[in-house]
């Protein structure tokens, strides 16, 4: 019998500890972690009399599936140091607001020795590769910066670049909670893009913190079945729907011109919206020979395609979120 089998599988197992676990992506990747069966651990905020509904809830939730949260803040030092004595490897899908924040992260790691993998809050475009409007650059240099950071620390890394979040963005495209009659497409719409579903981006991950063959490497999420362009996307959610909608065109000159005017943050979603649906910066570059990608590290894992989201959509769709900068 194998270790599976026998029970036994979550004594071998690799513990982990996510930071930013309540947060929009976090709660995939704490239920994945949960789902593969590791011992899942989260470092949050405590909860206070002025915490949302939503947060509350979500800690039951955890608790109720057997996560250990950890109630501390970044500058805690020692509770960190102590918190990763206790896991494996280490998760951050901190918020944009955090992610300099993660310097207290790497310093823990260094000091506690026994963490034997570290990825820190990327899941986005590939940023070492691409250069961008200055509102989005200034966001990515700070990843970057943190990217860094881990290589001279000598900590053992995975960088991961997940692309669009496939429910986030199809919700922000086709406003499927909103009365409408209209589309907005951002520039001519015919760059391609990849929307990956959000609970595939932490199934991955989890798989990706635990495979010696991603150590120290860059895990791109290109899965075939995901790349689409906007007018792609839009034609097949009318067939899906089987209405027609107006295509409202933001010209690229209007959508540069707004990273340049609104004031922050309003123009860093602008210079967002300009680098993935203009210049289709998803796939702007070539893979390199060490790059590693999802679907062809992990084949027999099936990933929902943008199709197959799409059909979700239209019987309950996902609820909408929006990112913090
Ligand atoms: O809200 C967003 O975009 C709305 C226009 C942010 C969350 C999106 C995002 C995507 C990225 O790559 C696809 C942020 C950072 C990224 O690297």
């Amino acid at each position: 019998m194998d270790k599976e089998a026998t029970g036994s599988a979550e004594e071998t197992k690799t513990k982990t500890l996510i930071f930013g676990g309540t947060g929009y992506l976090g709660t995939y990747i704490v239920k994945a972690s949960i789902k593969l069966r590791h011992q899942t651990f989260v470092y949050a905020r405590p909860i206070t009399p002025q915490s949302s509904p939503h947060k509350i809830n979500l800690h039951h939730e955890f608790q109720s599936l057997g996560v250990t949260i950890i109630e501390g803040e970044l500058d805690e030092h020692e509770k960190i140091v102590a918190t990763l004595h206790r896991v494996d490897v280490v998760i951050s899908s901190l918020p944009f607001p955090q992610v300099p924040d993660q310097i207290h992260i790497i310093e823990a790691i260094k000091v506690a020795g026994n963490i034997k993998r570290f990825i820190p809050s990327e899941f986005g475009v590939e940023e070492d590769r691409l250069s961008f409007l200055p509102p989005f650059e200034a966001c990515l240099d700070k990843k970057r910066k943190i990217r860094r950071e881990v290589e001279a620390s000598g900590i053992p890394y995975t960088y991961i670049s997940a692309n669009c979040f496939g429910a986030y963005f199809l919700n922000y495209l086709l406003r499927p909670h909103e009365e409408h009659e209209d589309v907005i497409v951002y520039g001519s719409g015919e760059a391609k893009v990849l929307f990956n579903y959000e609970e595939d981006i932490a199934e991955y991950t989890i798989k990706v913190a635990n495979d010696p063959r991603t150590c120290n490497k860059i895990v791109i999420y290109q899965m075939p079945m995901n790349i689409l362009s906007q007018m792609e996307l839009i034609s097949l959610w009318q067939s899906k729907t089987g209405r027609s909608f107006r295509k409202i065109h933001v010209p690229e000159e209007e959508l540069v011109k707004l990273t340049e005017t609104l004031p922050f943050p309003d123009n860093v979603p602008a210079s967002i919206l300009y680098s993935i649906f203009v210049k289709g910066d998803c796939l702007n570059y070539e893979l390199r020979e060490d790059d590693l990608e999802a679907s062809c590290l992990y084949p027999d894992y099936k990933y929902t395609t943008v199709d197959q989201l799409l059909d979700v959509f239209l019987v309950d769709p996902p609820k909408p979120a929006r990112a913090t900068f």
